[in-house]
């Protein structure tokens, strides 16, 4: 297992944090998704085998948020 920690732009309240939450979540490969609203950032741990960091950077892309750090 890894971690990445990368900044999430654009997360206004509860709802962008359970979106994002949510949308790893649901990325196989990823075990935890824990998502800081006030700090803009989520560590995410993940298996290199089966999840890349541009797929999750990509997914949370996917939901509008900008996302730095990868
Ligand atoms: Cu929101």
């Amino acid at each position: 297992m890894s971690f990445i920690k990368i900044t999430v732009g654009g997360m206004t309240c509860e709802h962008c944090k359970s979106a994002v939450e949510k949308a790893l979540g649901e990325l196989a490969g990823i075990s935890s998704v824990k998502v800081d609203l006030a700090a803009k950032q989520a560590v995410i741990e993940y298996d290199e085998q089966v999840v890349k960091p541009a797929a999750i950077k990509q997914a949370v892309e996917d939901l509008g948020y900008d996302v730095t750090g990868i």
